[in-house]
């Protein structure tokens, strides 16, 4: 692709038609969660677009994160990183190898200054001095902080690069820290999850190559399309949980008859991600579908927050009466009392306790 040169352009060369394009914009529409009369807006602006160049660093991780990414269906991957965006370095998908795969991201970064995005999956060691990962002979921290400096925004993909994850869990030997730790003068979107939903991954890198900036996020800088609710407020077993019927083994009648898991671990009350909702493997399902419980993979900390085979709080519960509460003391106070249950959580988390329903 010449510089700068747009992505209407490139696609019309490649001999994509105006229906394969609006399709592929109604695709984009729908991932953002924007309103169906908004694919006109979005095909006008991704005609005028340029392809962003994105470095892509790889630190303490499981390559989850990409092999999520790899299973992405709309946009595949393909379209992504050949006529979304200019993916100019990244370890595991990059042919080249060695000085010439370190020459690619000076190159790049060179060539976009202050207009690259990085993404960055895995956390980054601090202790002693940061030897425990390193590559090419220089430590994770040495290269954040490089290629930090010319970067229009930064994407920290899976809770590891959002939270500190599995690396940060207790004792945390390497002293892991999540990139938000170490770069504190750019704007940061975190994508968390273990791995995340690669529509979601590539729903925020739509988002940025569409409108040219980030999504509104939340405090935890996750953008609140894909993290704005839990997985309890979508979750199609909801229902059984409102009526306090629950499966205690993984195999019983009710677990088969699809009742709530929540007595069995699901922290899906407590996890903030569009697992029930966006699904997994082009939408087929997701875990709470296959019989399993939420294990809380995007929220901070979810290694340490206690068994995931724990129950979150008592047995059961009666959501009417707090319905009736919440109702009465109005959406003021109920704010209040989120934030003060968060703190709750926090705490819980920190001590290593188990959550109790009043956390909820
Ligand atoms: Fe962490 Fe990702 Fe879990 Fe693994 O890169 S979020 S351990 S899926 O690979 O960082």
């Amino acid at each position: 692709m010449i510089p700068n040169e747009s992505l209407g352009t490139l696609l019309a060369q490649r001999g994509v038609s105006r229906r394969a394009f609006l399709k592929f914009c109604t695709a984009i529409t729908s991932l953002l969660a924007l309103p169906p009369q908004a694919v006109h807006a979005v095909a006008a602006a991704l005609e005028k677009a340029r392809r962003p160049s994105v470095i892509w660093l790889s630190f303490q991780e499981c390559t989850g994160c990409t092999e999520s990414l790899t299973r992405s269906y709309s946009p595949t991957l393909e379209t992504l990183i050949f006529d979304m965006i200019s993916l100019d370095y990244h370890h595991t998908l990059q042919a080249a190898s060695g000085t010439h795969a370190e020459k690619s991201r000076e190159e790049a970064m060179k060539a976009s200054f202050g207009k690259y995005l990085l993404v960055v999956d895995g956390s980054v060691p601090l202790r002693d001095g940061g030897i425990y990962s390193t590559i090419a002979g220089r430590t994770n921290l040495d290269i954040l902080q490089e290629s930090a400096k010319g970067a229009a925004a930064i994407v920290s993909v899976g809770t590891c690069a959002s939270f500190g994850g599995l690396p940060k869990a207790r004792p945390n030997p390497s002293g892991a820290v999540p990139v938000s730790e170490v770069i504190r003068d750019k704007p940061i979107v975190t994508v968390p999850g273990c791995p995340p939903i690669p529509a979601v991954i590539t729903g925020v890198l739509a988002h940025y190559l569409t409108f040219g900036e980030l999504p509104a996020l939340d405090r935890l800088g996750r953008p609140v399309s894909f993290y704005g609710e839990t997985i309890h407020d979508r979750c199609y077993r909801r229902p059984f949980y409102d009526r306090g019927k629950f499966a205690k083994t993984f195999d019983d009648e009710g677990a088969r008859a699809g009742w709530c898991l929540y007595e069995l671990g699901c922290k899906g009350p407590t996890t903030r991600n569009s697992c029930a909702t966006t699904k997994w493997n082009g939408g087929i399902g997701f875990p709470i579908e296959a019989g399993h419980g939420c294990l809380g993979c995007s929220e901070p900390d979810f290694w340490d927050a206690g068994s995931f085979y724990t129950p979150l709080a008592a047995a059961t519960v009666d959501v009417t009466t707090v319905a009736e509460a919440a109702a009465a003391i109005g959406a003021g106070a109920a704010v209040a009392m989120s934030v003060a249950d968060e703190a709750k959580r926090r705490a819980a988390r920190k001590a290593h306790e188990k959550m109790t329903v009043k956390d909820l």
